[in-house]
């Protein structure tokens, strides 16, 4: 201290509070969990996961997410609901509304589950789905057997009619973002667990924007369903080639200790 100017101690002081920072970071994890989208229509409505090519049963995640609920403590908990108006842009019933361009069939010949490709600067391509979480409707509220946590924040998201929203942070366009990342920095959350349906498509993307912002993302495989055995496999490689984890609920029990 004895030769130290005045710069330099308040250089100093500032690399004590990084270091502080980075510290607690590593030592004291603030965690949170998000469960992406388990609500009726993606378990026993209209786009029901166990009529979907990979036949997995949503009802499964919402024991398994009540079961790891029960038994770790979060921070913070979220739930994200799948919100859309009816005129939404995913939906097959709706493809009349917007002129679009599909590869193989040729013009109005899409089936369901197909992506086309809607005209406009640019162009937007888009997975037709059955409809789905209208909001406010039985198909929108989450499984009523799902644990709902006390201090709870529920995201909604692809609530703009013209571009889908598989994120719970971001549009599939990045046009505009949920709450979600301010919350999580309000709440100075490090590590974001991330679960739900579906694996492939919502609980993925989510994952990856999670990663991009820089929160310790840990997917928990066995609290996800998906849509196919394919987009899962894919997901998780785009997951693990990333800096995300993928684990069992029955590790982060022992990732909390
Ligand atoms: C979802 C398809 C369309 C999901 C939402 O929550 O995974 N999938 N919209
Ligand atoms: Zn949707």
């Amino acid at each position: 201290v004895f030769c130290q100017n005045k710069d330099e101690i308040l250089r100093e002081n500032e690399l004590q509070i990084f270091i502080d920072k980075w510290l607690s970071i590593v030592l004291n994890p603030v965690t949170a969990i998000i469960i992406v989208d388990v609500q009726n229509d993606f378990i026993s409505g209209t786009l029901a996961l166990k009529n979907c090519p990979a036949n997995q049963d949503g009802a499964d995640t919402v024991l398994g997410v009540n079961k790891l609920l029960a038994t770790v403590k979060f921070d913070k908990v979220f739930y994200s609901l799948d919100w859309h108006p009816k005129d939404h842009i995913s939906f097959y019933e709706n493809r009349h509304l917007r002129p679009f361009h599909e590869s193989s069939l040729g013009l109005d010949k899409a089936q369901m589950y197909d992506k086309v490709i809607f005209e406009g600067t640019p162009p937007t391509e888009q997975i037709l789905w059955p409809t789905h979480c209208i909001q406010g409707t039985w198909g929108s509220e989450l499984h009523k057997d799902l644990l709902r946590v006390e201090g709870a924040v529920y995201i909604k998201k692809g609530v703009n009619s013209e571009i889908d929203s598989y994120s719970a942070f971001w549009d599939n366009k990045k046009h505009s973002a949920t709450d979600l990342s301010k919350y999580l920095k309000k709440f100075n959350i490090t590590d974001l667990y991330v679960c739900g349906l579906a694996y492939d498509v919502c609980v993925g993307s989510t994952a990856l924007d999670s990663m991009a912002l820089g929160f310790r993302t840990i997917l928990i495989e066995d609290c996800c369903k998906g849509v196919t055995e394919q987009g899962m496999a894919e997901m998780k490689n785009k997951i693990l080639s990333g800096n995300g984890i993928v684990v069992s609920s029955k590790e982060v029990n022992k990732l909390l200790d």
